[in-house]
């Protein structure tokens, strides 16, 4: 590792905040680095008092619904309007494995020497399982990195896509004709999640049957409050050579956007983000201390101390989990 001082994550974080990508491209590979978790922090620190002014959208649903190219479309049209846009293709396995992250370059290739346009591919799984820390802190080094809007991307339809939910500002479920129906998506926890539907391949037939399908699945689940920001169903065909409908897609992405400003739900859903952030990092902070050596030979000693009846299982999980806080070996 090449960087390793505190002192250069800080001009890592000045020249991204002047906009050199490759600071940025760094920044995201330490907050990444699984070997030194301490880089990461260092990271998030140097970012701390930044301002958060991207827009998150997270782009999901069924495989081969065309993710990614409505991603490549959104991206043309949103740099049309000036703006400068990120993209994280967060893959649920890893970001160096599977032909679909290969097929998603080719369709970027169109962006690849726009310097209005970063895209990076990352792992989605952390240590625990769930949603890696290294997603949300990425996208803050884009932000601060100024780009306007930071597109999430994620692959398949499952756990991670509800997770990548809670890091967006606007998630946007995206379905098409022959992609897996809205009663699976509702089994999925996916219908929930969605700020905006989309059916994409509307050239496609069958695509009104999706639409259709859509609307009547969200007529009969759960009431929301008549406050409630209005779900709308936009349709796309993203993949056609004038691609149709995402004007109207980034305007319904900019009135959800308002619509959480001024409701306040912009502000609670980013701290409900943050709390989610504070928790995997605990979690993750904790089970790696527990797997270090130190404290596997401590958690051995307990275990022969509940052995010969001295203490059961949770009181000795206490004294465990006091000296992983402290930092040491169990006070014995
Ligand atoms: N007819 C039609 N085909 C489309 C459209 N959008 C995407 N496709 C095609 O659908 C296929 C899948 O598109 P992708 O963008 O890779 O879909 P994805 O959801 O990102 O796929 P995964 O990342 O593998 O889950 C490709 O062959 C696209 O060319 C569309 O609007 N109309
Ligand atoms: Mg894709």
């Amino acid at each position: 590792m090449v960087v390793n001082r505190p002192a250069d994550i800080g001009s890592l974080v000045r020249a991204a905040r002047q906009g050199v990508i490759k600071a940025a491209a760094r920044l995201i590979s330490l907050a990444e680095s699984e070997d030194d978790p301490g880089l990461a922090r260092r990271v998030s620190e140097a970012l701390s008092q930044d301002e958060r002014r991207a827009h998150v959208i997270g782009i999901t649903g069924s495989p081969g619904a065309g993710k990614s190219t409505l991603s490549g479309a959104l991206v043309t049209g949103l740099r049309a309007d000036g703006l400068r846009v990120g993209v994280l293709a967060v893959d649920p396995s890893s970001p160096f494995t599977g032909g679909a992250f290969l097929g998603d370059r080719v369709r970027m290739q169109a962006h690849a020497t726009d310097n209005g346009v970063f895209i990076r591919s990352m792992a989605s799984r952390g240590r625990l399982g769930g949603l890696s820390p290294a997603v949300p802190l990425a996208a803050r080094v884009l932000e601060v990195a100024g780009y306007d809007v930071v597109l999430i991307e994620t692959v398949g339809v499952g756990q991670s896509e509800v997770e990548i939910a809670s890091i967006a500002d606007t998630t946007v479920v995206v379905f098409a004709p022959g992609h897996g129906d809205a009663v699976q998506a509702a089994k999925a926890g996916i219908m929930e999640i969605a700020d905006i539907f989309v059916v994409n391949k509307a050239d496609m037939p069958g695509a009104d049957d999706v639409a259709r399908d859509l609307r009547h699945a969200l007529l009969v689940g759960a009431t929301r409050p008549a406050t409630a920001w209005r779900r709308p169903i936009v349709r796309t065909s993203a993949g056609c050579d004038s691609p149709g409908g995402i004007t109207d897609l980034i305007a319904l992405v900019s009135r959800h956007r308002a619509w959480m400003a001024a409701s306040g739900e912009a502000a609670s859903r980013r701290r409900r983000r943050t709390a989610d952030e504070i928790r995997t990092i605990v979690l993750e902070d904790m089970a790696r201390r527990l797997a270090e050596r130190r404290s596997a030979l401590c958690l051995e000693e307990l275990a022969s101390r509940v052995e010969a009846a001295e203490f059961d299982q949770y009181t000795a999980a206490d004294i465990a989990l006091g000296s992983l806080i402290r930092g040491g070996r169990a006070d014995l």
